[in-house]
């Protein structure tokens, strides 16, 4: 150890887990440049990473072509019953689940070296901040961890003798026996892959995978699932949302968190270049917002990570310009494409396809080839400290207030591109019932339609019932100091299966009609499902859009809308007496609404 470590419950637990899992040996993380240098260093001798001569300490990494997104069928609520977990998430008793993991915990690290990972979520400095410990036996995980959360010996410090931790369990499954070449990236088989969290205890065990959501643990299971849990019994929120400031030409700032499910734009919207004239925007975060309620009643946000780990292909110059200025050095590239001359490539990307690249599943590739280059859910890490529009209220430690709350998803007809709701309760139903077509973020089909509250669904740490009641619970106590809440649907197609708006900057025009809702200064067009732009008021100056795909943007088809009520009826139907009332209530009143 090259620290000492005073906390007693650290260093058992660490000992705990060494007894049970047997590594070679035990690495004590310091999060120092050194150690990130030492650790790419080995992975690039043993060929399972590239350095990349054109991006300067940057490294591409291909996963076990069955490990490359979360694996929601895996991944589990455990509580000691069902109730708890609700209808949404998978559950397995807590001691049964704990039986099962033991087992293949027992010797599963054997000739491989445990790191233990010490971690802040937020700024140490922030009231909103939460320690964990990840222990893992991946060096790919380290360098992750270092880029997507605040890693070092200050936590060890800030942890004291007794400060509490949240204890993360990660191994990639696959013990090493004497002599056994390794592969380039251990992982093991689905069947045997476990994402768990046990939020009674604050306790997360993960097992056989080394991807993204699965093993960066801080991430979505720490940041998302255990502190949505904790959040609920200590009044605060924890949402799967980026944070965004847009200054208008007046000067005035607005605070805007945006949830949208997985690869559906949370990332490309917090780096946003407005299209309109004057508009400026500053990213605070792309994926993960925590907010409390601050001493004037209103409601703080803050970014618990301090990387970004975003999706690659479609990431250019002309989409997410910002994130492109975000990647040039100090980044991890995971399954996406390497040039002969050592750069990444992905579909979508400014350049044309090269004529030869490694592919994703290190095989050669030509040009013309009809297999995709990069994964679909190919990433990038990047530290957040890089992106050229970072805040420089990013790190502050009560975070910014938020204004404006926006929900959304993958919607290829029925939702039209921008709706205000009519007040708090209405805006709860629309993230509740909050739809969109799945992605590859996740193992599993790509385009089906689901239910994806507060595209919450994969990452809700208890009964979604009871979220949806903490949701009204908030709105209560912020009272007029609430966020305004819209849907927005920036993927609404044409019958040729064309995008109907442009997307990415010129969703500016959509923020700024926001903006002047809360001004007063524009009234909106009432209709059933909430308040839409009036003819005229979304600023269209500069674009160039058809009147018939404009129309078909903002139409609200009653009968499509009357159509997803049975939908809705039997998505609330699972939550039983759980269900708020004010939500069914809810229901009953759109229901008279498109009467
Ligand atoms: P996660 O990191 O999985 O949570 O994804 P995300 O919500 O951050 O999504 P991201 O911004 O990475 O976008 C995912 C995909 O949607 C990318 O291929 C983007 O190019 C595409 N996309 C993002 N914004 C828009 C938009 O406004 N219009 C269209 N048509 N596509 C978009
Ligand atoms: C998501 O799927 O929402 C992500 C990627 O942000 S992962 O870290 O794998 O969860
Ligand atoms: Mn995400």
């Amino acid at each position: 150890m090259a620290y000492q470590v005073a906390n007693k419950k650290l260093r058992e637990w660490v000992q705990e887990v060494a007894e049970m899992t047997k590594p070679g040996q035990v690495y004590w993380c310091d999060g120092s440049k050194a150690e990130y240098d030492r650790l790419m260093d080995a992975m690039v001798a043993t060929g399972a990473a590239i350095r990349l001569e054109k991006r300067p300490n940057s490294f591409a990494f291909f996963s076990d072509p069955s490990d490359v997104a979360r694996v929601e069928d895996r991944t589990y609520i455990s509580y000691p019953t069902q109730e708890e977990a609700g209808p949404t998430n998978n559950w397995v008793a807590v001691d049964d689940l704990k039986k099962t993991m033991r087992e293949l915990y027992d010797g599963c690290m054997r000739g491989r070296t445990m790191y233990v990972i010490p971690f802040s979520m937020a700024a140490l400095t922030s009231p909103m901040a939460k320690y964990g410990i990840e222990i893992t036996d991946s060096p790919y995980v380290v360098c992750n961890m270092h880029i997507m959360t605040r890693v070092g010996v200050d936590v060890i410090k800030a942890l004291g003798t007794d400060g509490e931790f949240i204890p993360c369990l990660h191994s990639v499954g696959a013990p090493l026996e004497p002599g056994q070449k390794d592969a380039l990236w251990p992982c093991a088989p689905i069947e045997q892959k476990y994402i768990s969290h046990f939020p009674d205890e604050n306790l997360i065990w993960s097992y056989g995978s080394g991807y993204g959501g699965n093993a960066l643990l801080g991430k979505k299971c720490l940041a998302l699932r255990i502190a949505s849990a904790m959040a609920r019994r200590e009044g605060w929120m924890a949402e799967h949302m980026l944070i965004l400031r847009l200054t208008s030409p007046e000067g005035k700032r607005y605070h805007i968190a945006a949830a949208f499910p997985s690869a559906c734009g949370k990332t490309n919207l917090a780096m946003i270049m407005p299209t309109i004239k004057g508009w400026k925007a500053e990213t605070l975060g792309d994926d993960i917002a925590w907010m409390m309620i601050g001493k004037d009643g209103r409601l703080y946000a803050t970014n618990p990570e301090s990387g970004f780990f975003g999706v690659a292909p479609g990431t250019s110059h002309s989409s997410n310009p910002m994130a492109m200025d975000t990647i040039n050095e100090n980044s991890i590239f995971t399954n996406c494409a390497v040039t002969d001359d050592g750069d990444i490539w992905w579909e979508g990307i400014d350049a044309p396809a090269p004529e030869h690249l490694i592919d994703w599943k290190r095989r050669d590739w030509e040009r013309g080839s009809k297999e995709l280059a990069a994964h679909p859910n190919a990433r990038f890490t990047a530290p957040a400290r890089q992106c050229p529009i970072i805040s420089p209220d990013w790190e502050k430690p009560e975070g910014v207030p938020i204004d404006i709350f926006i929900f959304g998803g993958r919607r290829a007809s029925v939702v039209p591109l921008v709706t205000e709701s009519f007040d708090w309760d209405h805006g709860v139903y629309m993230g509740a019932t909050a739809g969109s077509e799945t992605t590859a973020a996740n193992i599993g089909a790509v385009g089906n339609l689901r239910r994806d509250p507060f595209a919450m669904t994969p990452f809700c740490g208890y009964n979604m019932a009871d979220y949806f009641s903490h949701w009204f619970e908030m709105g209560d106590k912020l009272g007029k100091n609430a966020p305004r809440i819209f849907y927005v649907n920036w993927f609404r197609k044409s019958p040729e299966g064309k995008w109907l708006w442009p997307g990415f900057g010129e969703n500016s025009r959509v923020l700024k009609w926001m903006c002047e809702r809360l001004e007063g200064k524009v009234q909106g067009r009432e209709t059933p499902i909430g308040i839409l732009p009036a003819d005229g008021e979304l600023d269209l100056t500069g674009l160039e859009i058809s009147e018939d795909y404009l129309n078909e943007l903002m139409r609200v088809d009653l009968d499509a809308w009357r159509a997803e009520l049975p939908g809705v009826e039997s998505f609330f139907a699972k939550f039983g007496d759980r269900l708020p009332k004010r939500l069914s209530a809810q229901l009953e009143a759109l229901r008279k609404r498109l009467a």
